[in-house]
């Protein structure tokens, strides 16, 4: 699929500092060790309701690691899919009597026209299921062919044995499992599967549904081994990070790194897998069942700055889960407001301590709050003339705000 247009980002003087990490896995913030190409692999939308304000922030986390593996030097492999066949998808179509190839392609490009306005840096290989039918069914041909995967009924599911690690990722309890997997689009109490964890990597062709003809008969993939097979077909195994936001702690992360461990034999698929908190609007996660959402699209077209919206969204630790309140959007326009003044006065206090600050707290575990004060305090003083005159600060702090933390003053 088409990716999205790339916004420049500046060279800063220095060098970087490697990116601590939260993983889910182990349960530590810990260095990531990427090699000259870090790889990572961020699980896209399904597209029908985007862009809401949730997915915006979660897409706004993995942007900022981007970002700090390339001030230290390094390239960074982005793939992310988009989940253009399910049945969310299927049921938002029906209901809306619309056709879903196009609710899903209208929808798409929203997000990219969304990503594009946050200055969200782009995946190299932007990837949909429906063309990669083929590349999943070999998958899951070839769990099949090791026994680690059974056909029941029209469909084929995948062994929970079959990679022998099965639950590292979350580290959750078996009734923690069962309980997440009935919640978030598993089926437990199907009869005949072999142990109720076990996940569909096919779906048989049904009548009134849209189906494709493979290696291992006709119907559509199953949503964990599509993420598998994508990001394994592209960046291989042991990538750097997976990501995505803590609804895909389990089931999703825990069967795509499972299938794709059974399909290649290797471990870990990930050496991170960081999750981002849930956005939430009244109490409750926003989300597309609920029908609580705030989209990007909206507020863009009712002229509000991106800008102030990326602000308003980093204005919190990507980890905890947090409210969207009212207030939030005019507060970031005020930042912006004395940034921006800030910014394009003569000089300003010398700004080098400033970008070595941005740089040690967005390196700790993406710690926003941190750096967007050390923008503030600067700001502040330039404001009040205190510091020091400096003619190349305001240059600097610029290019310091739109590298790092992806803001355009
Ligand atoms: N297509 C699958 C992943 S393969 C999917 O989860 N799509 S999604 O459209 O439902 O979500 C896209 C991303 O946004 C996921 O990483 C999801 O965890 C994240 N997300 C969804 N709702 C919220 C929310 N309220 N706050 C933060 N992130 C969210
Ligand atoms: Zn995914």
């Amino acid at each position: 699929m088409q990716s999205w247009s790339a916004p420049e980002v500046p060279t800063l003087p220095g060098v970087g500092r490697p990116l601590r990490l939260y993983d889910t896995a182990t349960d530590q913030v810990r260095a990531t060790t990427p090699g000259d190409t870090a790889r990572i692999y961020v699980c896209g939308i399904t597209p029908y309701d985007a862009t809401h304000l949730g997915h915006a922030a979660t897409y706004l986390a993995f942007d900022l690691v981007q970002r700090m593996w390339l001030d230290a030097g390094h390239q960074v492999h982005y793939v992310q899919n988009v989940t253009d066949i399910d049945d969310p998808l299927l049921d938002r179509a029906e209901a809306t009597g619309q056709d879903w190839v196009e609710l899903a392609q209208r929808e798409t490009e929203l997000f990219r026209q969304d990503m594009t306005a946050l200055r969200v840096l782009p995946p190299r290989d932007y990837v949909g299921v429906v063309e990669s039918i083929d590349e999943i069914a070999d998958g899951v041909a070839k769990l099949l062919a090791d026994s680690k995967a059974y056909r029941l009924e029209e469909d084929i599911y995948a062994t929970v044995e079959g990679s022998g690690k099965f639950g590292y990722e979350s580290r959750y309890t078996e009734s923690e499992m069962l309980a997440l997997f009935a919640e978030r689009g598993g089926d437990p109490d199907r009869p005949g599967k072999r142990d109720p964890l076990d996940a569909l990597l096919w779906r048989g062709r049904r009548d009134g549904e849209p189906s494709w003809e493979s290696v291992v008969g006709p119907g559509r993939p199953g949503w964990h081994i599509e993420c598998s097979v994508i990001a394994r077909s592209r960046l291989g195994m042991q990538i750097d990070v997976q990501g995505g936001g803590s609804d895909l702690r389990f089931p999703h992360h825990e069967h795509s790194a499972a299938h794709a461990e059974a399909l290649t034999g290797q471990w870990p698929f990930a050496k991170h897998y960081a999750h981002a908190g849930m956005i939430a609007l009244d109490g409750e996660k926003m989300s597309k069942s609920r029908g609580n959402l705030v989209f990007v699209s909206k507020l863009r077209a009712a002229r509000v700055d991106p800008m102030a919206i990326r602000l308003a969204l980093l204005d919190g630790h990507y980890r905890a889960d947090r409210e969207w309140t009212g207030g939030r959007l005019p507060a970031a326009e005020r930042r912006l407001e004395n940034w921006r003044t800030a910014v394009t006065a003569d000089a300003g206090p010398p700004a080098e301590p400033v970008l070595e600050l941005v740089r040690q707290r967005l390196t700790d575990d993406l710690d926003t709050e941190g750096a967007i004060a050390a923008v503030d305090d600067w700001a502040a003083d330039s404001a009040a003339g205190r510091g020091g005159a400096d003619p190349a600060a305001p240059a600097l702090i610029r290019d310091t705000v739109d590298a790092l933390l992806g803001i355009e003053l």
